[in-house]
């Protein structure tokens, strides 16, 4: 297992839209078991490939209080949705910000899981908002695109300062 670094916004290479992966082998386990470790040493409740500089489909979430509960998704895809909510969204890859976006309520998800097998889920609440957070990173979005460019200025600015303190 090892510790993957994370892109930081406004990085251009977090607007990559991730490829389907062909077969769920014995490197996209390893890329999922690194991802697992990545995510709950950061700590944060999901990890998009896209985030460690990986443009593969693959997802990896926990969103249990006791961080006991690992999701793996490949290739997932939202096939059903419905209903809004609003939440209060962070990003690892924009550390310090946090900001409402409008998202379904409720998603059907189907994926590959970490042995190929397809499977459905069906995911209401932060689950729900987990999983189309995730997803947008697979196409190369990230959650603060959602809000006005004013914000998105401020943001780049408020990060770029702390990028120069932290190098
Ligand atoms: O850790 C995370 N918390 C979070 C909170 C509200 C909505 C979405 C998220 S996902 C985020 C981890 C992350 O950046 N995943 O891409
Ligand atoms: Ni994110």
């Amino acid at each position: 297992m090892a510790l993957l670094p994370i892109l930081r916004f406004p990085d251009p290479r977090l607007h990559t839209v991730a490829a389907p992966v062909a077969e769920v082998d014995d490197t996209i386990r390893r890329l999922i078991d690194d991802m697992a470790e990545t995510m709950y040493e950061a700590p944060g409740i999901g990890l998009a490939a896209t985030q460690v500089d990986v443009h593969r489909r693959v997802v990896v979430i926990d969103v249990s209080e006791e961080r006991t509960e690992l999701l793996a998704l490949v290739n997932p895809v939202i096939v059903a949705r419905s209903g809004e909510q609003v939440c209060e969204e962070g990003c690892l890859s924009v550390p310090g910000v946090y900001d409402k976006v409008s998202r379904a309520e409720r998603v059907t998800v189907e994926a590959l899981d970490r042995q190929g097998k397809p499977f459905s889920l069906d995911a209401e609440g932060l689950l729900a908002v987990c999983i189309q957070h995730e997803i947008d990173h697979l196409d190369g979005k990230v959650f603060v695109e959602y809000l006005s460019l004013l914000k998105q200025n401020r943001i780049k600015t408020k990060l770029a300062k702390k990028a120069r303190i932290t190098a």
